[in-house]
């Protein structure tokens, strides 16, 4: 994570709370250029695969493929909503900003857009990741709350040593999350709504675990920063997801001072699943996970 007088050289705008200014006009045609590809080819695989919420975000927001939202213009109709607002930062901010900001009802978003030969993976989050694949979930109400929640949660925790445990949370729901729905399952989470082969991957393929959410479960469980989720947590409804984690962790995070931790891949037999994963990492070859 760079530091404030790093990003001071590239930034001199740049203020205490890691914002800039997104200096949409200095947006090129190649940058909406990018930003179009990358929409039509989810616009391709998404209906179907991402839930209804998600799609009806981006509508209802007007996140369209012809260029670069404006992130002010944006937030207007956002703000509408749900009263939250997307802020341009240059990328990845420090916890402790990043949770003041979901606090506070202001979403951080990476202004940048990736390069043409990273359409299909980026490690830090970009414009497109950001807008596309996180703010249409901002647009409902409950999901809404529970980003709120997250970020006051996110400050409590950094003060008790619980962080890792807390970033699993956000990493198996906001980030990879899916849903179970009468059609079948769906994806919400932005890491997958950003990728278009882990939409296909996390939805339809046999390799991976779906598991039913369980919040310690979770907490308990590392993640693959490096390759497509090995296991993805499947929640019922957002109210059941908002229902499970809107409570005090004290206990909770007393009971995580002892007992297992799981690899991204091991599958318990308390475990609800939705479908039994085909493909077995063998102990000892898993790459670097957090
Ligand atoms: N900064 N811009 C940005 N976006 C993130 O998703 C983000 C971050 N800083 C910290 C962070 N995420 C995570 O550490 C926490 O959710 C745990
Ligand atoms: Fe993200």
């Amino acid at each position: 994570m760079p530091t404030i007088e790093a990003l001071r050289a590239r930034h001199p705008e740049i203020r205490d709370d890691f914002t800039i200014d997104q200096h949409w006009a200095r947006y090129t045609r190649a940058d909406h250029e990018t930003w179009r590809t990358l929409y039509r080819r989810m616009e391709k695989v998404l209906p179907g695969r991402a839930c209804d919420e998600f799609l009806n975000g981006l509508k209802a927001l007007k996140i369209g493929d012809e260029q670069i939202p404006d992130m002010e213009r944006l937030s207007d109709e956002l703000y509408k909503l749900t009263r939250w607002r997307v802020v341009a930062v240059p990328s990845l901010v420090p916890d402790d900003i990043f949770f003041e900001h979901l606090a506070n009802r202001r979403f951080p978003a990476g202004y940048f857009i990736r390069k043409p030969e990273q359409l299909d993976y980026i490690e830090e989050p970009d414009v497109f990741h950001d807008v596309f694949g996180h703010v249409p979930m901002l647009a409902l109400p409950v999901f809404a709350d529970y980003m709120e929640a997250y970020g006051k949660g996110g400050m409590r925790a950094q003060g008790l040593g619980m962080l890792p445990n807390l970033a699993r949370l956000y990493w198996y729901t906001v980030e990879f999350g899916l849903i179970a729905k009468p059609e079948g399952l769906r994806l919400y989470g932005s890491g997958i709504a950003s990728s278009r082969a882990e939409s296909i991957y996390s939805v339809e393929d046999a390799s991976p675990n779906r598991i039913h959410f369980d919040l310690e479960r979770v907490m308990r469980t590392k993640y693959r920063i490096d390759d497509f989720q090995e296991s993805y947590f499947v929640i019922d409804s957002f109210d059941e997801l908002f229902g499970e984690t809107y409570k005090d962790f004290g206990p909770l995070y007393a009971r995580l001072q002892s007992g297992l931790t799981h690899e991204p891949g091991t599958i318990l037999s308390t475990d609800r699943l939705h479908h039994r994963g085909t493909h077995r990492y063998q102990p000892g070859s898993h790459r670097a996970s957090a």
